[in-house]
């Protein structure tokens, strides 16, 4: 049987997500569990994606990987407990019965390819997991929970196992079996949302997610607080996150406890009335909280640089100038930023991008993706604008759109291992 079939592989392609209410802290560094909710938008394939071979044979010697064309350890632990639990579900499944399926005890060799900046806080480790698992989970005949597996590899990479509008539930077992991906909404659900990744630099970020999330929750207390005693304050420091109690404030766990939970109920609604207003100014609020917390820990870990702080004057001013919310930013661990904002907005907000940071390139080069139409900004729409040009401070712009969840390529030609088993080399 196996020589007839010498090499069994399969090829799927996953998306990327950005949150738009935040993860940012783990209660257990091991299985990935998260110390509160969060809630994200699949971004559109067609843009910006992972694909992934997997192939198996009796001929492999060992398991291995290859990333953007280079081979990396393939015991990093993170992929090992992917790979274990896929196997381990397969197991299960089959509980004894081989029939036509690949055998278990066969080594594998996967290969994985990016098509945007890698590390440059565009959330690559969230499609390249949700590629991994579900392309394993296709090799080895697995339907189950699968965003569970994905978690493992990285937290984010939970929600890109879904199209749409995402939630991932933090859950409260200490083994993690409920702290998992759900879709609030399908891709179709707001089809004039648009997503323009404002791309800064491609440059690896300073701080790793992993290694900043763990410094935050050691010490910033904006994000968690240490210890169980209650902290009093006078009622003169109201925020909407601070229970009042005769008089007195007490402060709870902050963002974590007392934060998000409100938050994605609320956002969750803004999803399913597509309420722009509110979904905008939630996500921008929900960005600069998670970018505070990052300024609070210790020692601090700062993300965005001087053209991310242009964007968001930018975005402020253009929203002042309409008297109402029409695009909103989103930063993630770098200093790319994310908008939102809807169909009819695109093009001259692209505009007004063009007239603050004039392109260092020119056409398809600075402008990526969906079509963006050339419109002429008015003068009254300049004068509104609160800066001086900026040459260059955007690299390059790609416009996408809410996008469905991984998917099975059929073409032959897009495998992107060789019959031997051995990374194509790149055309
Ligand atoms: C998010 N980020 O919710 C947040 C917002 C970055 C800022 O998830 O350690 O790469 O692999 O679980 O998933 C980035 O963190 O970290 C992230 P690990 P991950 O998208």
């Amino acid at each position: 049987m196996a020589a007839e079939k010498p090499l069994v592989s399969v090829t799927c392609t996953a998306p990327t997500n950005i949150a738009v209410i935040k993860y940012w802290g783990k209660r257990d560094e091991k299985l990935i569990l998260p110390i509160n909710s969060s809630l994200s938008v699949t971004l559109h394939q067609n843009q910006l994606k992972t694909t992934t071979t997997a192939a198996i044979s009796r001929d492999f010697k060992e398991d291995r990987i290859w990333l953007n064309g280079k081979e990396e350890d393939v015991g990093h632990h993170r992929l090992q407990s992917c790979l274990r639990e896929i196997r381990r579900l397969a197991r299960k499944r089959r509980s004894g019965s081989d029939g036509d399926l690949v055998p278990l005890s066969y080594k594998v060799h996967i290969a994985s390819v990016n098509d945007f900046p890698t590390a440059a806080g565009l959330a690559s480790s969230a499609a390249g997991y949700a590629c991994l698992v579900y392309t394993l989970a296709q090799l080895y005949g697995v339907e189950s929970e699968l965003s569970e597996v994905a978690r493992q590899g990285s937290g984010s990479a939970c929600r890109s196992m879904f199209g749409g509008f995402v939630q991932w539930h933090m859950g409260e077992r200490p083994d993690g079996k409920d702290s998992i991906a759900q879709q609030v909404a399908p891709e179709s659900h707001w089809p004039e949302l648009r997503v323009l990744v404002l791309v800064v630099s491609a440059e690896r970020k300073p701080v790793s997610s992993t290694s900043g999330m763990q410094t935050s929750v050691e010490t910033s207390s904006l994000l968690k607080t240490s210890g169980h005693t209650p902290i009093l304050l006078p009622s003169v420091l109201a925020l909407d996150s601070w229970i009042i109690s005769e008089n007195w404030l007490i402060a709870l766990q902050f963002r974590a406890e007392s934060v998000v939970p409100g938050r994605m109920a609320e956002m969750a609604r803004c999803i399913k009335e597509r309420d722009f207003e509110a979904f905008g100014q939630l996500t921008m609020k929900d960005s600069n909280q998670f970018h505070a917390t990052c300024l609070d820990t210790f020692p601090p870990i700062c993300y965005l640089n001087d053209t991310s702080r242009q964007i968001i004057s930018l975005v402020h001013c253009f929203n002042a100038y309409y008297g109402k919310t029409k695009v909103a930013y989103t930063f993630d661990a770098g200093p790319n930023a994310v908008i939102f904002t809807l169909e009819e907005t695109v093009d001259e907000f692209v505009a007004v991008i063009k007239q603050v940071f004039p392109p260092e390139m020119n056409g398809d080069k600075f402008l990526k993706g969906l079509p963006v139409e050339p419109v002429e900004l008015s003068e009254e729409v300049k004068s509104a604008l609160p800066m001086e040009p900026f040459p260059g401070g955007i690299r390059y712009i790609i416009t996408t759109q809410v996008g469905p969840g991984p998917q099975v390529l059929e073409e032959p030609q897009r495998q992107l291992l060789g019959p031997d088993g051995l990374p194509k080399p790149v055309s």
